[in-house]
This record gives structure tokens, C-alpha cells and sequence, in this order.
């Protein structure tokens, strides 16, 4: 079985989408991350950070979006969201999947706090490089990582979700537009959106 410890509207959303994806049985811990003094302390024991997403899969703990993509869809080859170990394109999958997270997510994080690039003591690059590569990457293909729709594109997707829609710090590139009617076409998107939604109003 697998536990899912996640909190609406926040960064678990590709882990969230990717469950809907997998089609596999899950139980949703909602993890109040918004209480004064953040989520409580037994939580660590979970995730040392406090954050979401974490997934526990029957007893095993799993952290950070990248980690938990990798496992969960590596743990259900028959999703195919997933490129088997041994085939090349594999390559891509995995930049794509940890560029989300290593690259994507702090970039875009700094510009919706008015900082950029701040030299090459910080592992990431500047936003406008972000920008450029992400859209070399979606108008040459129809998914992040080629011709197939992956976990990379929970990943990388639920960001460019997060950042057009909400944050509104990504220009309205037509590669990013239409990347994301695609996504949000699927049933699994739309059923992960509505359920966040209903837990965020509470319902
Ligand atoms: N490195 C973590 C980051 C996850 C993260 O930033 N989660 C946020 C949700 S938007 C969180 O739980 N924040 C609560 C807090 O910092 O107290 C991952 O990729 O899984």
C-alpha cells in the first residue's frame, strides 16, 4: 500500500498527478504545512525537512519529488511512464525529471521573489537560460523527454503548471501553451486538479 503525505495546492502536485497516472491504490495523509510553526514535529519522522510530498510504500519511505517520481514509476513498469534501465532513452528521462527540481524549481522560485541568477557559486543558471532550454526542449517534441508522455512531464509539468497559473512568472511561450493543454487534457491531471481543489475548499 502506498501512503501519500501531501498538502493541496503545493509542491506534492506532481506526485499527486503522478499517482493518478499510475492508477494504483493510494491513501492521501493530508499534512498541514500552513499551520503556525509548520507541519508538526512527528512529521519529521517522515520527512526530515517537514515538506511535502513523502510517500511510504509498504513501510519503505520515500522523499523528494525527483526520488519519488524515479521509484514509483520504476516501481510500476506496466504504467509506461517510466523508460525501462538499459534503454537509452532513459538519458532524458532522468535529466528532464531532475532538472525539474534542480534547475526549474529554484529558478523559478527566485524570480517570484524579484532575485535572479546570482553567480556561479549557486548550482543553478539565470531564468532566461531556464526559459530558453525549456523551450528549445517542448518545440522540438510533444513531451519533455520525446515522443512519449512520462513522469518526466509530472514533474517538469506540475511546474510550468505552478509557474504560469499561479505565480505567473513564465512567459506565455506558445511551446509552453500548448505543452500544457495537452497535460491538462488528461484524465488523470483533471482528476488529481479536482481533488486538490475540493481538499483545499475543505470538501
Ligand atoms: N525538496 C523538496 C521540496 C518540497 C517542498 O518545498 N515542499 C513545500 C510545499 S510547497 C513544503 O512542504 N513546505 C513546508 C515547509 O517548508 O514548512 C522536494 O522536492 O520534495
Amino acid at each position: 500500500m502506498i501512503k501519500f503525505y501531501h498538502a493541496p495546492w503545493s509542491r506534492s502536485a506532481g506526485v499527486h498527478w503522478l499517482l493518478e497516472e499510475l492508477g494504483v491504490p493510494y491513501e492521501t495523509e493530508f499534512v498541514d504545512i500552513r499551520a503556525p510553526g509548520g507541519a508538526p514535529e512527528s512529521y519529521r519522522a517522515i520527512q526530515p525537512n517537514k515538506k511535502v510530498p513523502a510517500i511510504v510504500h509498504d513501510g519503505t519511505v520515500i522523499t523528494e519529488r525527483a526520488a519519488i517520481s524515479i521509484y514509483l514509476a520504476d516501481s510500476f513498469p506496466q504504467t509506461g511512464l517510466a523508460p525501462s534501465i538499459g534503454d537509452r532513452a532513459r538519458a532524458a528521462w532522468l535529466t528532464w525529471l531532475v532538472y525539474s527540481d534542480s534547475v526549474f524549481d529554484p529558478v523559478v522560485a527566485a524570480k517570484a521573489h524579484g532575485s535572479d541568477y546570482m553567480g556561479s557559486g549557486y548550482s543553478y543558471g539565470s531564468f532566461g537560460e531556464m526559459v530558453d532550454n525549456l523551450d528549445r526542449a517542448l518545440s522540438s517534441r510533444p513531451y519533455i523527454a520525446g515522443d512519449v508522455f512520462s513522469a518526466a512531464d509530472t514533474q517538469i509539468g506540475s511546474g510550468i503548471h505552478y509557474a504560469m497559473e499561479i505565480l505567473h512568472v513564465l512567459p506565455d511561450r506558445p511551446a509552453f501553451k500548448s505543452y500544457m493543454e495537452r497535460l491538462q487534457a488528461r484524465p488523470a491531471f483533471q482528476r488529481y486538479a479536482a481533488k486538490d481543489a475540493a481538499a483545499a475548499q475543505g470538501t
